[in-house]
């Protein structure tokens, strides 16, 4: 447990002129909350600000933000040795190109992931925090400032994302809770930051929803739950309207249901595969075995070849697990 920000980060913080803050590719709200906070926060102290993402924007939430992000790092700005602030990401991979662009600079890490290679000069990494989010309002508190109503709203639309809008906060941790009063003192309320999150989906999204849940097989008497996308769903739906969250949520809310498999037909060779665990099952460990990764409850994995295929391995690394007692 690291709640205190280390002096020295504040410091850095404090003296700056010049930031770039990056986050991580196919940016989350998270990711994207926690950079248009910091940044307007750094503006409004008169701070130069340029925020950075490898892209692409994809899901619906973020798009809107989009026009504000640089997708790369003009080597003019390199060379003014801007201070680097890296946030939801705790692997160098993770912000692509960026990581050649940021070689050599001051760089600042502000994270909550407990895996991944440790990077940066200054890092402030708390696996206990539901969002980096929160760690950017201890950050800003830190440096004598309150978040605005912008940044209110940003930081509270970050907790309500990694959170599934409150529903994963299972923790006794009231310092959350404060936090959110506080930005609620702010501006930011739940109804406004659920309608950022969940509104907003094409038609089509829900369509497609439709026939990835008609297609679910219940397999080992119902504890794992099996369903897949294909890429013909994919042109006719396009890849916006992909909506994991809500197929998960939905399956996952399933009587008897442990596991949860959407196999998806990525192109003609590769499938990417994501699990979802309601128990005591660790889906990490299962991804792992495929070369894959992600936390106990929440994994995937890319595969080469056929979404048959991946199925009968998969079915056989569970069946280890499900075997009828
Ligand atoms: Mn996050």
């Amino acid at each position: 447990m690291n709640r205190k920000v280390p002096r020295e980060l504040v410091e850095a913080l404090v003296s700056g002129k010049l930031f770039c803050i990056l986050g991580h590719a196919e940016p989350d709200g998270d990711c994207v909350g926690s950079q248009v906070a910091l940044g307007h926060f750094l503006s409004r102290l008169g701070g130069e600000v340029h925020l950075l993402s490898p892209g692409p924007f994809q899901r619906p939430e973020i798009v809107p933000f989009a026009s504000r992000f640089e997708l790369a790092m003009e080597p003019a700005l390199r060379e003014r040795r801007p201070l680097v602030v890296v946030v939801d990401c705790s692997a160098l991979e993770r912000i692509g190109d960026f990581a050649a662009s940021i070689g050599g600079l001051t760089t600042i890490v502000i994270d909550h992931h407990s895996s991944g290679r440790g990077f940066g000069d200054l890092t402030y990494i708390d696996p206990t925090s539901p969002s980096v989010t929160l760690l950017v309002e201890r950050v800003i508190s830190s440096m004598g400032g309150t978040p605005d109503e912008t940044e209110a709203r940003m930081l509270f639309f970050g907790l309500g994302t990694d959170t599934g809008f409150f529903r994963h906060l299972d923790a006794r941790d009231p310092d959350v809770y404060e936090a959110m009063a506080r930005l609620n003192g702010a501006g930011a309320t739940p109804k406004q930051i659920y309608e950022m999150i969940y509104s907003g989906k094409p038609l089509a999204s829900r369509i497609l929803l439709g026939r990835a849940l008609s297609r679910t097989e219940a397999l080992f008497d119902g504890r794992v739950l099996s369903t897949y996308e294909t890429i013909e769903d994919m042109r006719t739906f396009g890849a916006e309207s992909r909506d994991s969250d809500s197929l998960y949520q939905l399956l996952q809310a399933t009587g008897g249901c442990e596991a949860v498999i959407l196999i998806r037909e990525e192109d003609e060779r590769t499938c990417s595969v994501g699990l979802r665990a309601n128990g005591g099952i660790d889906v990490g460990a299962i991804a792992g075995a495929f070369g894959g990764g992600g936390h106990k409850k929440a994994a995937g994995f890319e595969w080469t070849g056929s979404r048959e295929a991946i199925k009968e391995l998969l079915l056989r690394e569970l069946s280890a697990l499900f075997r009828a007692p």
